[in-house]
């Protein structure tokens, strides 16, 4: 296994709290929602201004192992057969959650060589380890996407190390739904759009043209969605529903300085600023497919892979809607899956020939079986799909 880096300091920041805060509808909720709420209009939380300092980054990429590109079909020296090369695939956030089961899905197969894109390169070593991934299997590199430096790094090790690359998945992302204040990434944008969002859109972004140059028979850029993004749905219809307005805080910088930290340009609100993030997602690769598809031949897909109600995504909400959350989505919604049966979905999504068909969200039906899902409207707008890909490359440095 190449250890290509181990930059391990995080980029992000949190802002200190001020100011006390009164008992909320968020800090006194279970689920966050009152059934009165579910059918209420939009709700947001109550504006709180921050100060901010920025941190340092301080990570060092380690020295790399360089690898020669191989074709994807070879022929035997011995018996002339023809043989299929490992596929590549990266994966952002696999040391824990779905990206951990999907890597050990796949890897498990022996027919894919994983690229671990972890934040906490310790973490992920651990994490493989005791998925039981053999090491041959996968390889473990430094991305943290709070940091656009740490993306381009990325891109930059990844290019040099030789390896084709065959499919990426943006699998990684920050839930902060107690938040009172918002955090902010490296270069200043509000932490959830910035990672979840923009650092991935970087990473597609610069990491195209290896896509692009693949020869392998599938090649695939996936960026995990939600149906809490879609209020299309119940369960996206839950406040603070998604909505991402005129995007004039995007415009902005979603810095919270000169523009506020929200897309639509409202007040602080974590939860929402998640599922915006998700809709930025889910538009996002219906932008790639309508710009990228004929030309490449590369598939552009999303998915819900359903609720995977056990994961760290949930790890700042309070200690009862842990407890309860599993539960409830097994038992009320009947919406829950487990981390393997969600791993096996997104494996499926990244190595099925079937699932060749670009620009399609997936979602699994209660038999597993995978479907072409309807997005909410405005996760189907193309001209703010457009308007997004525009302001997100200019907040990214690349127009
Ligand atoms: P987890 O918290 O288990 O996994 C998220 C991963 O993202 C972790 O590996 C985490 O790293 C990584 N990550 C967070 N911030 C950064 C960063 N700045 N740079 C690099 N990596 C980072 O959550 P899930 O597995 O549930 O989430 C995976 C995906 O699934 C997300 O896109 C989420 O939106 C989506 N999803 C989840 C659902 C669910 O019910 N759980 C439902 C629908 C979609 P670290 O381990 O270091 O914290
Ligand atoms: Mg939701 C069919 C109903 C359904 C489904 C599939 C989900 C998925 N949820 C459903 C319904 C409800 N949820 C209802 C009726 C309520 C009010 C009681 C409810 C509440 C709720 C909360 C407070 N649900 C949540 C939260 C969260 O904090 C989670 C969230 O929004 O994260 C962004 C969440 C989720 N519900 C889901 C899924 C998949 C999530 C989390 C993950 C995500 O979108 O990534």
């Amino acid at each position: 296994m190449a250890l290509q880096a181990a930059a391990l300091v995080p980029a992000a920041f949190s802002v200190p709290k001020e100011g006390k805060s009164s008992a909320s509808f968020k800090d006194s909720s279970l689920f966050g929602v009152s059934l009165s709420d579910l059918v209420k209009a939009d709700f947001s939380s109550s504006a709180l201004r921050c100060k901010r300092e920025f941190n340092q980054r301080t990570g060092a990429v380690r020295a790399q192992t360089t690898a020669t590109a191989t074709p994807a079909i070879s022929r035997s020296a011995m018996d002339g057969k023809k043989t299929l090369r490992k596929g590549s695939v990266i994966i952002t956030g696999a040391s824990s959650g779905l990206g951990l089961a999907t890597a050990k899905a796949l890897a498990e197969t022996g027919k894919w060589h994983v690229i671990m894109a972890c934040r906490d390169f310790l973490k992920a070593e651990r994490a493989a380890k005791s998925a039981g991934m053999s090491k041959e299997n996968y390889t473990i590199m430094h991305l943290d996407l709070a940091s656009l430096d740490s993306v381009r790094q990325f891109v930059d090790s990844y290019k040099r190390s030789g390896r084709p690359l065959d499919v990426l998945v943006c699998n990684a992302a920050v839930y902060q739904p107690t938040a009172k204040e918002p955090s902010f990434t490296a270069e200043g944008f509000e932490l959830s759009v910035g990672t979840n969002h923009l650092g991935h859109f970087l990473l597609s972004r610069l990491l195209l043209d290896d896509l692009t140059q693949s020869d392998y028979p599938l090649k695939r850029l996936i960026i995990v969605g939600s149906i809490t993004g879609n209020t299309n749905t119940l369960a996206g219809n839950v406040p603070p529903k998604a909505n991402l307005g005129d995007l004039r805080g995007l415009a902005g910088g979603l810095n919270g300085l000169n523009s506020a930290t929200m897309i639509d340009g409202g007040d602080f609100d974590g939860a929402k600023a998640y599922k915006d993030s998700k809709v930025c997602n889910m538009l996002t690769m219906q932008e790639f497919h309508r710009r990228f598809h004929e030309e490449t031949g590369i598939t552009f897909a999303s998915l819900y892979p359903g609720c995977i109600a056990t994961t760290g995504l949930f790890r700042e909400h309070i200690p009862l809607f842990r407890l309860l959350f599993p539960p409830f989505q097994k038992y009320i919604t009947k919406g829950f899956v487990s981390e393997e049966e969600a791993g096996k979905r997104l494996a499926q999504v990244v190595s099925d020939p079937s699932l060749t068909k670009s620009g399609v969200y997936w979602s699994w039906n209660k038999d597993s079986a995978s479907f072409e899902n309807q997005l909410s409207p405005e996760a189907s707008d193309q001209e703010k799909a457009r308007k997004i890909w525009e302001q997100s490359e200019k907040l990214v440095g690349l127009a």
